[in-house]
């Protein structure tokens, strides 16, 4: 997507390359709604195409993160294909877990009443793929039909508001594919909802967007307000259905956000609360083109929420990441110019690999063991490709250069290893610099990459065969054996074993 606005924006794209908000670069990303579930943040969200010039949003994606800066991209969940009666706006979800089972409510363009309607989803995993679970709308016929926000409360009673510029509510039955009583308008007055601006026919400032939620005994509704260009607002309660008090502005309408459409969504996450919002500004963004943000904060001790400053940087780190493990390499707190993809065989993963795209991922703890070797899954059939490893910045210091075994073609996937150029040790920034002699032109597909220290190695070696081949670099044989013990005896240095580098 970003290639060729790149070259547009030069300006932008440099300023932009040190900031981890927008969270997602690979794709145009909106209207984030955060959902906490084992120890993981998801967040879902709708997809501006590219160089839109309307809503033009035909799916939903997922994106996670356990330590705030870097988010895994788990695809798309559910699309307007997967509603038969739906074709058109795919617009702001919100998700909820119940009893072992994840409900996404959307809302869409309905075929069968010609306006807006909102729609159920379910899957058994937080990142689907999802179905339409009743196989018609739930609610449908109202083109003030978006936006759903849903919460359940601790006595059971699950609530579904939504609407612009009306407010509606329904109470949920406990199958949540279902509702009780009649679908209710709220009254909306300056007291419950601020007082209308721009010279508005509105009775309030409530524009969409609700977001929903109860917080140590209060409820709170929070919403983009204002008309057009909107800024976030809230109100609070008592009790889950209102009265309602307008309780004022969270983030302002700002024009370097470069989005005249907001959208709020709130969650506490290991001890800490966080604001996510949607501005314009990748590359190419704008109102229609816009990107999922997110800032951390603190509720004031009477539970009231603080006016929260967009930046470009975002929340810090909460944990490192683990470099010993798979690693996806749609993981990322930053990226230029790549893309990502799913199929079956691998699922999500980088594509759009350019002579010059990068990807980083803060945060990396190599601890004291030290890695020696790099290993990546990739596909693709060029020769001359390489992948490497800068620590700290997109020129520092080097510390891996892979050169990428070709494939048969883009689906074949092959895993390669190759010894760091020192052992690193200590918590980075890891930068993934992709080069190849075919400018313009996609270079491989990226599935996942690890780092291991000389134990791993080794091990990893071993555990592929009982029987072992040791080589040095010069290509002759050291020895062969089946006792894994004897490798202990070679001295400090980089062999071929089993036909992979190994940094003894
Ligand atoms: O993303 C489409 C629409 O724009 C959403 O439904 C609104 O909340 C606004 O963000």
């Amino acid at each position: 997507m970003k290639k060729s606005l790149f070259s547009l924006s030069l300006l932008l794209a440099t300023a932009s390359a040190v900031a981890d908000n927008p969270c997602v670069q690979t794709c145009y990303t909106t209207d984030p709604a955060p959902m906490v579930h084992d120890g993981r943040l998801y967040v879902y969200t709708g997809h501006d195409e590219d160089n839109a010039s309307f809503f033009e949003m035909f799916e939903w994606r997922v994106y996670s993160t356990v330590d705030m800066v870097n988010w895994t991209d788990h695809g798309s969940p559910l699309s307007l294909e997967d509603f038969s009666w739906a074709d058109d706006r795919a617009w702001a979800p919100q998700c909820i877990e119940r009893n072992g089972k994840f409900y996404l409510y959307v809302p869409v363009y309905s075929k069968l009443t010609g306006a807006m309607a909102i729609g159920v989803a379910v899957s058994d995993s937080p990142t689907g793929p999802f179905k339409d679970a009743i196989g018609k709308p739930l609610v449908d016929g109202n083109w003030a039909y978006i936006d759903p926000t849903v919460f359940i409360d601790d006595d059971g009673q699950a609530y579904l508001y939504w609407g612009n510029p009306d407010i509606y509510l329904v109470k949920l039955n406990e199958d949540m594919i279902s509702y009780s009583g009649k679908v209710e308008k709220l009254k909306q007055t300056p007291e419950s909802f601020g007082t209308p601006l721009n010279n508005s026919d509105s009775k309030s400032s409530y524009t969409e967007g609700p977001w929903y939620y109860k917080r140590n005994g209060i409820y709170y509704l929070v919403y983009a307000a204002g008309g057009i260009p909107e800024h976030i607002a809230y109100s609070t309660s008592d009790a889950p259905t209102g009265p309602w008090t307008y309780r004022g502005i969270i983030m302002p309408s700002i024009g370097w956000l470069n989005s005249f459409t907001n959208h709020p969504g709130i969650v506490d996450f290991m001890g800490n609360s966080y604001f996510f919002y949607h501005s314009g500004n990748l590359p190419g963004g704008g109102g229609f083109d816009r990107s999922i943000c997110v800032e951390q904060f603190d509720y004031n001790t009477d539970g009231t929420i603080p006016s929260i400053t967009p930046t470009k940087t975002g929340p810090n780190p909460i944990a490192s990441l683990n470099p010993y493990g798979r690693v996806e390499a749609e993981t990322m707190a930053w990226s230029e110019g790549v893309g990502t993809s799913q199929n079956d065989a691998v699922g999500v993963y980088v594509d759009k690999v350019h002579d010059g795209d990068y990807i980083k991922v803060s945060n990396v703890d190599f601890s004291d063991e030290g890695a020696v070797s790099f290993g990546a899954c990739v596909a693709g059939k060029l020769k001359g490709n390489q992948i490497k490893v800068f620590l700290d910045s997109k020129k520092g210091e080097l510390v891996a250069k892979a050169d990428v075994p070709p494939t048969k073609d883009a689906d074949t996937w092959e895993y390669f290893e190759t010894p760091t150029l020192k052992e690193i040790t200590g918590v980075h920034d890891v930068y993934f610099v992709f080069s190849g002699g075919i400018k313009n032109k996609a270079l491989f597909n990226f599935d996942y990459w690890t780092f291991k220290t000389s134990e791993s190695s080794v091990e990893i070696n071993n555990a592929n065969s009982s029987y072992i081949v040791v080589y040095n670099l010069m290509g002759v044989k050291i020895f062969e054996t089946d006792d894994k013990a004897k490798i202990s005896s070679l001295p400090k240095g980089i062999y071929i074993i089993n036909g992979r580098k190994v940094l003894i």
